[in-house]
C-alpha cells in the first residue's frame, strides 16, 4: 500500500487503494487448483503486480490464453535480458522459442529470483499453453516466432536512427498489441484491429518504459543497456551514459523532452483504437496501461529526476487509475488532464517546445471533439480541499493529548 505520508497528502488514494488491496487479497484466493495453472496465475501475480488483477477479469477462455501470452514473453524477455548468457547460445534459443513452447519437457535456467523460477519450471506454462484453443496457441506462436526474430536481430545491432528505435520497439512491444489484438479477435469479443493501430498501442508502452527507465538500464551491471536512440541523443551529448551527470542537466532535461515528444506521436493512434473496443473488460485491460503511460510521462517531462533515480506514480494515483478508468470517457478526460499538466510544463526556451505544444493541443483536441469527457473528477487537481484531513487528524492529536493532561491532573489532586 502507498505510505502514510503518501496518504496524508492525498487522502482522496486511501479508498482506491483499500479497494485495490482488497481485490489483490480476493483474486489470490481465485488460483486454480490444477498445479500448471496454479503455477501461471502464482506466477502472473508476483511478475505483473497490478496488471494481474486486470487480467483476471478477462473472461476466462481469454484470460487463460492472455496469462500464458503473457508469461512466454515475459520468459523471452528473461532470455534477451539475461547478460551472462553467451550470443551463440541465446541467439538460436531466441529464434526457436516459439517451438519450445509446444514441448512440456524443454527449459533452460537463466534470469534470477521469480524470474529463475519461471524458467527452470517452464513446463507448467508450456502444459497450459496445449490447453488452449488452437487460434490462441497459433496467435501466441505467431507473435513468439516474430519477436523471437527481432530480438535476435538487436543482440548485434545497436539503436541508431528513429526507425532502428521505432524497430526495436515493434519486435517487443508492438508484436505484443498484434498479438493481442488476435487474441481478443479469436475470443469472438472484438472485430480484427488493424495492425498499424495495435502496433501503436505497444509502442506508446514501450517508450515510456525506455524514457522512465533510462538510469536503471545505463547502470546495468555488467553492461549498460541502451535504447534512446543516437539520433536524438547525439544533439545534446557524446555519450549516452552522460546525460546522468550533473553538470549535463539542461542538456539532459532538453534530450528527455525530445523523447517524450516522440513518445507523443502514438497517442491518437491510441485513442483511435481504444474507442473501437467494445467489451468492457478487454477495454479496461487496454486502457488502463495507456492512462497509466500517458500519465507517467506527463511525470517524467522536464524532470531531471529521471537522470538521478526512479520517478514513478505514486501507488494511490495508480489505485485511482485502476478504479476510475470504465469508459472512453474515462480515457479522454485521463489523456486530457495529463496532457495539461505536460502543457504547463513545457519551457518556451526548450528547444522542441513548439513541436511538444503542436502534440499536446493535437492529443486535446482529440479528446474534447469526441465530447465525451463527463463531469469526472480531475487526476491532476486536487479534487477535495488538501487541508481536510490533515488539519482534522491534528486536531484529534492536540485533543487527545489534551484530554490526557486534563484526567492526569484530576487523578492526581485526589
Ligand atoms: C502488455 C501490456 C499491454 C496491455 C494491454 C494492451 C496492450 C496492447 C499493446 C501492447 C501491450 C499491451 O501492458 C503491460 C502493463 C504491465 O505489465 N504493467 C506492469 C507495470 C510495470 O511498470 O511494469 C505491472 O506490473 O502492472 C506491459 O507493460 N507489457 C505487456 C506485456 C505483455 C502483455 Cl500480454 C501486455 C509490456 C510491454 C513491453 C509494454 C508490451
Amino acid at each position: 500500500m502507498g505510505s502514510l505520508g503518501a496518504i496524508l497528502r492525498h487522502p482522496s488514494d486511501f479508498y482506491p487503494l483499500m479497494k485495490l488491496k482488497m481485490a489483490a487479497s480476493n483474486a489470490e484466493k481465485q488460483i486454480p487448483p490444477q498445479p500448471h495453472w496454479g503455477f501461471c496465475y502464482s506466477m502472473l501475480h508476483k511478475v505483473s503486480r497490478s496488471f494481474a488483477l486486470v487480467i483476471q477479469q478477462l473472461g476466462t477462455e481469454l484470460r487463460d490464453a492472455v496469462c500464458i501470452f503473457y508469461l512466454v514473453l515475459r520468459a523471452l524477455d528473461t532470455v534477451e535480458d539475461d547478460t551472462s548468457i553467451p550470443t551463440d547460445v541465446k541467439v538460436p534459443i531466441l529464434k526457436a522459442f516459439h517451438q519450445h513452447v509446444y514441448d512440456n519437457e524443454w527449459h533452460f535456467s537463466c534470469g534470477t529470483k521469480e524470474y529463475k523460477v519461471l524458467m527452470d519450471q517452464f513446463h507448467h506454462v508450456s502444459t497450459a499453453f496445449l490447453e488452449l484453443g488452437k487460434r490462441y496457441q497459433e496467435a501466441i506462436e505467431e507473435i513468439t516466432k516474430r519477436m523471437g526474430a527481432g530480438m535476435a536481430k538487436f543482440i548485434c545491432k545497436e539503436v541508431e536512427t528513429i526507425d532502428d528505435y521505432d524497430e526495436y520497439c515493434h519486435y517487443v512491444a508492438g508484436l505484443v498489441g498484434l498479438g493481442l489484438s488476435k487474441l481478443f479477435h479469436a475470443s469472438g469479443a472484438e472485430d480484427l484491429a488493424p495492425d498499424s493501430l495495435s502496433n501503436s498501442m505497444g509502442l506508446f508502452l514501450q517508450k515510456t518504459n525506455i524514457i522512465r527507465d533510462y538510469l536503471e538500464d545505463i547502470n546495468e551491471i555488467p553492461k549498460s543497456r541502451m535504447f534512446w536512440p543516437r539520433q536524438i541523443w547525439s544533439n545534446y551529448v557524446n555519450k549516452l551514459e552522460d546525460l546522468k551527470y550533473e553538470e549535463n542537466s539542461e542538456k539532459a532535461v532538453q534530450c528527455l523532452n525530445d523523447m517524450v515528444t516522440n513518445a507523443l506521436t502514438h497517442v491518437e493512434d491510441c485513442l483511435t483504437y481504444m474507442s473501437a473496443l467494445r467489451d468492457p473488460s478487454i477495454f479496461r485491460f487496454c486502457a488502463i496501461p495507456q492512462v497509466m503511460a500517458i500519465g507517467t510521462l506527463a511525470l517524467c517531462y522536464n524532470n531531471i529526476e529521471v537522470f538521478r533515480g526512479v520517478v514513478k506514480m505514486r501507488r494511490g494515483l495508480t489505485a485511482k487509475i485502476i478504479d476510475r478508468t470504465r469508459t472512453m470517457a474515462d480515457v479522454y478526460g485521463a489523456f486530457y488532464d495529463f496532457s495539461c499538466m505536460l502543457k504547463s510544463k513545457v519551457d518556451k526556451n526548450d528547444p522542441n517546445a513548439t513541436k511538444t505544444l503542436s502534440r499536446i493541443e493535437a492529443t486535446q483536441k482529440s479528446c474534447r471533439d469526441a465530447g465525451l469527457r463527463n463531469k469526472r473528477k480531475s487526476y491532476i487537481l486536487p479534487s477535495e480541499p488538501r487541508y481536510s484531513f490533515v488539519p482534522v487528524l491534528v486536531l484529534l492529536i492536540i485533543l487527545a493529548i489534551f484530554l490526557a493532561q486534563f484526567f492526569a491532573s484530576r487523578s492526581s489532586n485526589y
